[in-house]
């Protein structure tokens, strides 16, 4: 059996509410709870709860939600009845309010609980970074970066990003929100267009007229009123299909470190969306484990508490291994852990496949195209280079 033992001097926290799996959106829908127990079974399968303090935290209170939502929208969210998804998926009920109940954002048994469980464990993971208890907190069953104020929005009710980051802000000077979901990080980048003391970063698949939601143009900085505190900090790095490890990890780095020079945050929410993996059912990257998790490690290296978040990711066995890799990273364990999953899971008998860190052949079969020229990639750092200079030292 495996038991990593604990770092002296380096605090992970892992926040993880068990309750969650037993939520379903509906057969058909892409977003599976129970890929956060498959990747709890794996990070334990390697030991890895040994080295951590793991905390099942309480589900946030009404009052908690409402430090970002409005308290109509909640109220609603609390005490909407729980109704079949429609058959035809691209037609909501147009009775519903607060884009509530269509196919993207169905009304489930449980919705309320479901939603104020991913609050309250993102709440927690924060308030263990503000009180110095965690150097990184983990919230996988969070990272839902689409919630606005008022509304749902694909696959997202309730916004435990912006809820956590809203507590470190009681402590933290400044937070950086870094975003490596496949989509673009909308609810949050919104959430905080009007302050300084909030830079949001998101890497995405950006193609307005097809993929959503559309929003995160590179021009795209936040208010254009140079009164608002708010201009500039918003970066938007939009990408096509089938990008690699290297242009991905070169990307990351060199716009980070310029962002984190100039900024320089006391704090970092990081949202690990892992439909970026190549073989997501709804993402277009060609990422390994490896190229996703390096994102990671960057942050890590840099030294300042943290929040990592999950989010979107949808091919569940994928998912479960960039999360358990990521949690390794987390506790500095991702270089002594063998890649061949450990005898004891049920993982070999259901996805006859035994490696941690699969090749893209594994994943994927054939690799989608890249169609990321390096001159666009160029563009991209000499744009947000440029946005930089106009964020005040
Ligand atoms: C963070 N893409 C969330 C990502 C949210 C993406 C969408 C679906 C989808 C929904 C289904 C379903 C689906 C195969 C995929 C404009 C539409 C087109 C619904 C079919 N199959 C995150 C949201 C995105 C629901 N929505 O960032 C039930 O794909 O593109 C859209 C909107 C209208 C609704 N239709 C899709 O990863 C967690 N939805 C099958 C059943
Ligand atoms: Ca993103
Ligand atoms: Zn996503």
């Amino acid at each position: 059996e495996y038991r990593i033992t604990k770092p002296q001097g380096y605090n992970v926290s892992f926040h993880y509410n068990p309750a969650m799996e037993k939520h379903h959106f509906g057969q058909t829908h892409p977003m599976k709870p129970w890929r956060l127990t498959l990747t709890k079974s794996l990070v334990n399968a390697y030991g890895m709860n040994y080295a951590m303090d793991n905390y099942h935290p309480r589900a946030a209170t009404f009052d908690e939600l409402t430090t970002f939502h409005t308290k109509d929208y909640i109220d609603f969210l609390a005490t909407v009845a729980p109704q079949p998804t429609p058959l035809d998926v691209d037609n909501p009920n147009p009775d519903l309010k607060f884009n509530l109940g269509g196919s993207d954002c169905p009304l489930f048994e449980g919705l309320y609980n479901y939603c104020s469980m991913s609050g309250g464990a993102s709440l927690d993971a924060a308030r263990k970074i503000c009180n110095k208890q965690s150097d990184i907190a983990i919230a996988w069953g969070g990272g839902l970066h689409h919630a606005k104020k008022t509304e749902a929005s694909g696959f997202c009710y309730v916004n435990d990003i912006v809820i956590a980051i809203l507590q470190l802000l009681r402590v933290h000077a400044r937070v950086l929100y870094i975003d490596i979901d496949v989509h673009h990080g909308d609810g949050v980048e919104e959430a905080f267009l009007s302050t300084d003391r909030v830079m949001t970063v998101s890497f995405h698949k950006y193609d307005p007229q097809v993929f959503f939601p559309g929003t995160g143009a590179l021009e795209d900085n936040g208010p254009k009123n140079e009164l608002n505190p708010g201009a500039h900090h918003a970066i938007n790095v939009p990408l096509n299909d089938g990008i690699t490890d290297e242009q991905y990890e070169w990307l990351f780095q060199t716009i980070i470190s310029q962002v984190v020079a100039k900024f320089r945050p006391e704090a970092i929410a990081l949202q690990c969306g892992a439909d970026s993996l190549a073989g997501d059912r709804l993402g277009k990257f060609n990422l390994l484990v490896e190229g996703h998790g390096a994102c990671v490690e960057y942050c890590k290296k840099l030294g300042i508490p943290m929040i990592m978040f999950g989010g979107g990711g949808y091919t569940p066995r994928n998912v479960a291994r960039a999360w358990a890799y990521e949690t390794a990273i987390a506790i500095g364990q991702h270089k002594n852990i063998p890649s061949e999953i450990p005898e004891h899971t049920s993982w070999r008998d259901r996805f006859r496949q035994t490696t941690l860190l699969p090749s893209i052949e594994e994943i994927l079969g054939e690799p989608r195209t890249n169609k990321n020229t390096p001159k666009k990639l160029q563009d991209i750092v000499q744009h947000v280079s440029e946005q930089l200079r106009f964020v005040e030292q």
